[in-house]
């Protein structure tokens, strides 16, 4: 997001926790393509005092709201921290923007995890909601908060409800960098295993680059609105596995192996998005196909490890 809003002219600034600030090298490594050319703030999701000081600070005319505990499988390990971090996050997101800039735009990052136990398919902006984590829980209420204050203070925020979207930059924790990485690990001889969990569970990932052009077109509407984000095409688990072993000729069926430690309680099986009304406000629609994503994401892994001469064409 920062690097898009840099290329068209921005002046970008951004929150993160003190501890960061002070341990950049291992807190701030995603951010090295652009750290030289924002301005990082000590913040805290938890305090509403230090959003509102930023906030005051800054005097922003876009705000993004990306911050959240967005690991859903850690939101069952501990609830009330994911709900409370989000939840009350959100909340002192918008009131401070409403309080000290009024007349900033506001995105707010929503999620395909509201849908959770999908009520149909695809899942369009008119779909129910039925989410299956405090995660998702926590992305309703963050909608329903963005959507209130657009209503109650005319205020110009809008919720993106995207859909998985990945790159080489994504945490080893998702489950799309887990596999990327650890093909690259065991391709270079550092590792014969992979634990994953359900290889069943179907996603719609698209590639990060080009969803934050769809956050930044939102707010460059005169109008505020809510849009779904997506490719309109859902894989399995298990096919991007096979992807990302193919990629460096290796069988997946040899080096994966099932934990049951890492299933979900409550998982959402099947998601499967529907942007057209994204295509005709926004005119946007993605490129990058699954195939590419998975791609670039096992180049890049590798290429860190040294063993791009094992990669080969994908079929
Ligand atoms: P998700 O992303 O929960 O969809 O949320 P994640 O990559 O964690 O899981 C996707 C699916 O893979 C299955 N899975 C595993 N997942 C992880 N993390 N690790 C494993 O070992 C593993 N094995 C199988 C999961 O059960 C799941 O079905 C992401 C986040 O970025 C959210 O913040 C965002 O809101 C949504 O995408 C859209």
């Amino acid at each position: 997001m920062a690097e898009l809003l840099l290329a068209k002219g921005y002046e970008v600034h951004g929150i993160v926790r003190r501890v960061a600030i002070e341990d950049p090298e291992h807190r701030l490594v995603r951010l090295e393509a652009v750290r030289s050319r924002i301005k990082l703030h000590a913040a805290s999701l938890e305090s509403y005092a230090s959003i509102h000081q930023v906030v005051a600070n800054v005097l922003p005319e876009e705000c993004y709201h990306l911050a959240a505990q967005s690991f859903v499988s850690y939101s069952f390990d501990d609830e009330f921290s994911t709900l409370n971090a989000n939840v009350n996050g959100t909340h002192f997101m918008l009131a401070a923007v409403k309080n000290v800039v009024p007349e900033c735009r506001f995105y707010f990052a929503g999620s395909s995890e509201m849908f959770g136990k999908a009520e149909e398919v695809p899942q369009t902006g008119r779909t129910r909601f039925h989410p299956r984590s405090t995660y998702g829980i926590s992305k309703v209420a963050g909608f329903d908060l963005t959507r209130n204050y657009r209503e109650a203070y005319g205020m110009h925020a809008s919720s993106g409800i995207l859909f998985n979207h990945e790159s080489p930059r994504r945490g080893y924790e998702f489950v799309t960098r887990k596999i990327t990485s650890g093909v690259a690990r065991i391709a270079a001889g550092r590792s014969t295993e992979l634990r994953l969990g359900n290889l069943d569970a179907k996603r719609d990932w698209g590639h990060a680059r080009e969803y934050v052009e769809a956050m930044w077109l939102m707010l460059q509407q005169d109008q505020p609105d809510d849009y779904v984000i997506a490719t309109g095409e859902t894989h399995t688990v298990q096919e991007f596995v096979e992807l990302a072993f193919a990629h460096v000729g290796l069988d997946y069926r040899n080096y994966v192996t099932p934990d049951p430690d890492l299933f979900r309680p409550a998982e959402v099986n099947l998601l499967l998005g529907d942007a057209s009304y994204a295509k005709n406000r926004l005119r946007w629609s993605h490129v990058v196909a699954f195939e590419a994503l998975v791609r670039e994401m096992v180049e890049a892994d590798c290429r860190t490890l040294g063993v791009q001469a094992k990669v080969r064409s994908m079929v």
